[in-house]
């Protein structure tokens, strides 16, 4: 999806389920850190101007994007959340690192998924340039981070949508 004419925290007017009962995870790299540092800024902020409880929300970080992976299944595993936001910058290099850490990070945040029936976004800026990754973290195309929490909160949505029929059992 190309973010070209979009800003991508333009999400008013979308249905946002109340997130006052979830609690979340989101764990951030320290690499690209001015621009990481507001994505997670941009999700805390989302994440409680919809309801959540500040004490419900835990930030972790992790050196690299690459790391991500593991630091969201600490998350899974150790702090009981609902949903886990991830959320990191790789920024297109002269080498081919650039690719082996996201095709890595990108196929292991799709595993958590389905490893532990929670929502894990994926919130990994891969522009190609400085420049495209401050206009995506609150700079001209929004902040990727706010647009990663309102996804966790619908897919909490969704799923609560399942728990309340009756003839559906839930072990998470
Ligand atoms: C090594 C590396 C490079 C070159 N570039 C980035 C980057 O642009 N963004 C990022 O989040 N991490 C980068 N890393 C670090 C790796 O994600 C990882 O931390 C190391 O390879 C150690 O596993």
């Amino acid at each position: 999806m190309s973010s070209v004419n979009k800003n991508l925290s333009d999400v008013e007017g979308s249905n946002i389920p109340d997130a006052k009962t979830f609690k979340f995870g989101v764990v951030y790299s320290e690499w690209n850190y001015e621009i990481t540092n507001a994505l997670k800024d941009g999700a805390v902020k989302t994440l409680v101007q919809n309801g959540a409880l500040s004490e419900n929300i835990i930030i972790k970080e992790v050196p690299g994007s690459f790391e991500l992976t593991l630091g969201a299944q600490y998350l899974a595993e150790y702090s009981n959340v609902d949903a886990i936001i991830c959320l990191g910058c790789v920024i297109q290099g002269e080498t081919r690192h650039f690719d082996f850490i996201c095709d890595a990070v990108a196929k292991g945040i799709t595993d958590l998924n389905i490893k532990y029936n929670i929502p894990v976004i994926f919130g990994v800026l891969t522009p190609n340039n400085q420049q495209q990754a401050i206009d995506r973290a609150g700079g001209k195309h929004g902040n990727k981070g706010d647009e990663a929490a309102v996804t966790a909160i619908k897919m909490l949505g969704l799923k609560n949508s399942f728990k309340s029929s009756k003839s559906v059992g839930f072990s998470r």
